[in-house]
């Protein structure tokens, strides 16, 4: 996969002088601004953003691609809430259609993963009066007395706001005791737009989007790490992804404490918002690579493969992506064997790992603090004739 270089395209003497000027700007490492943000939205050509993106990724990182080992619970797929681009849960007045978990069973969900290589424990799910303060402290308890290096990423402002609001307690107070009992790190989700004239008409009640920038900065406050997402392709115009990337930036520039931003395409399946139609491959790169362009000091960019597909993942490593998420199932060639891997969200580690390094990029399993766990640039699989390099196609 190749994008021009910069200075390739630096050379180019037709390129438009606001075009040769934003890129001049990331070479040189400095900000682009609002305007530019939105002028590259409006206007870049797909190449363009991937060789301003793809440099400052390689900056970063070079071509280390990054994914981690995880599970994830979902306490209860019912919801108070009725967010409208929302395909997962079940309205509380259906609420015989979904499942609702206690604490035990969520511990079991844990206790099945027991000897299994993951890291990690993604817990996210809806919000009902339930799940409060006292529930998600005894969860997160429980889950440390078990297994104590099992890092814990769970809850989103959308809860940790309603649990709050019902224990009537601070952001503040709330989130030191989610600390104390065992939370390592939040999640991205929640986001969405945060412009309320959009978040108003998709997320309508939840939590304001000035909301969830305050409740991740306490938490930064404390010391810890969280992601931010980003939810593109709906009703929103370019001003407001433009908008949401630069209330990310300001607040990392305050705090640091934001690992990892993450664009979420809208999906439009069995949700209200079905009409609508969603975004190209090519708007899709374009927005992973301007996320990447604004966003000079997050470390990195992710892209979550299953709502995706494998082969925009594999493209998204040109176009400014350094992690890659999903599930890693080791159990699923069972359903590659079947001929129905596309239908499973699931890759084995072989599959991911073969995945990136096809691309040309080197595998890195890490921590959810982006601690190296296992470099697999080299790593041979059983029965490996893979091929690592690339031909270049004849030019004619
Ligand atoms: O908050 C809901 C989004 C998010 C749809 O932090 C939809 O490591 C597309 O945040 N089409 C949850 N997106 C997922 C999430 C996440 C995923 C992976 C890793 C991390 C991380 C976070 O999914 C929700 C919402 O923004 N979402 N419905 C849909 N129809
Ligand atoms: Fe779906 Fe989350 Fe909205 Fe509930 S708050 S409806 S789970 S997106």
């Amino acid at each position: 996969m190749t994008t021009p270089s910069l200075t390739t395209l630096l050379r180019d003497s037709r390129l438009a002088p606001h075009l040769r000027a934003a890129a001049l700007k990331v070479k040189n490492g400095e900000r682009i601004t609002p305007e530019e943000g939105l002028m590259l939205y409006d206007e870049a050509p797909l190449g363009y953003l991937g060789a301003l993106a793809n440099h400052v990724r390689e900056q970063k990182h070079g071509d280390r691609t990054y994914f981690n080992r995880n599970f994830h619970v979902e306490p209860t797929n019912v919801c108070l809430y009725t967010c409208s681009f929302c395909s997962y849960s079940r309205r509380i007045k259906k609420r015989e259609d979904g499942w609702e978990y206690s604490l035990e069973d969520i511990l079991d969900i844990v206790k099945q993963y027991d000897g299994k290589p993951v890291t990690e424990v993604h817990i996210v799910g809806g919000v009902l009066p339930q799940y409060d303060v006292p529930f998600y402290t005894e969860l997160f308890r429980r889950i440390k007395a078990h297994r104590p290096e099992l890092h814990v990423k769970a809850l989103t402002p959308v809860e940790y706001h309603y649990i709050f609001k019902k224990a009537k307690i601070s952001y503040e107070e709330g989130m030191r005791l989610m600390k104390e009992a065992g939370l390592d790190s939040m999640p991205g989700g929640g986001a969405e737009i945060f412009a309320p004239e959009i978040r108003d008409q998709i997320a309508g009640g939840k939590c304001s989007g000035e909301q969830w920038l305050r409740i991740h900065e306490i938490w930064h406050e404390l010391g810890m790490r969280s992601n931010a997402t980003m939810l593109y392709g709906h009703i929103e115009e370019y001003r407001h992804r433009v908008d949401h990337l630069e209330q990310l930036r300001a607040l990392q520039d305050k705090t640091g404490g934001f690992q990892t931003f993450i664009p979420l395409k809208f999906r439009n399946e069995n949700n209200e918002l079905s009409h609508l139609p969603e975004t190209s491959v090519v708007e899709d790169l374009r927005n992973y690579a301007i996320g990447r362009i604004y966003l000079d000091n997050f470390d990195h960019v992710k892209a979550y493969w299953p709502m995706i597909g494998r082969t925009t993942a594999q493209l998204s490593l040109a176009f400014g992506v350094d992690d890659l998420d999903g599930t890693i199932d080791d159990t699923t060639r069972i359903y590659s064997m079947a001929g129905a891997e596309e239908k499973h969200p699931a890759l084995s580690t072989e599959d991911l790992v073969k995945m990136i390094r096809s691309v040309g990029r080197q595998p890195i399993e890490r921590d959810t603090l982006y601690g190296v766990v296992e470099d697999f640039t080299d790593v041979e699989f059983a029965g490996d004739k893979e091929f690592r390099g690339y031909t270049s196609l004849p030019v004619v």
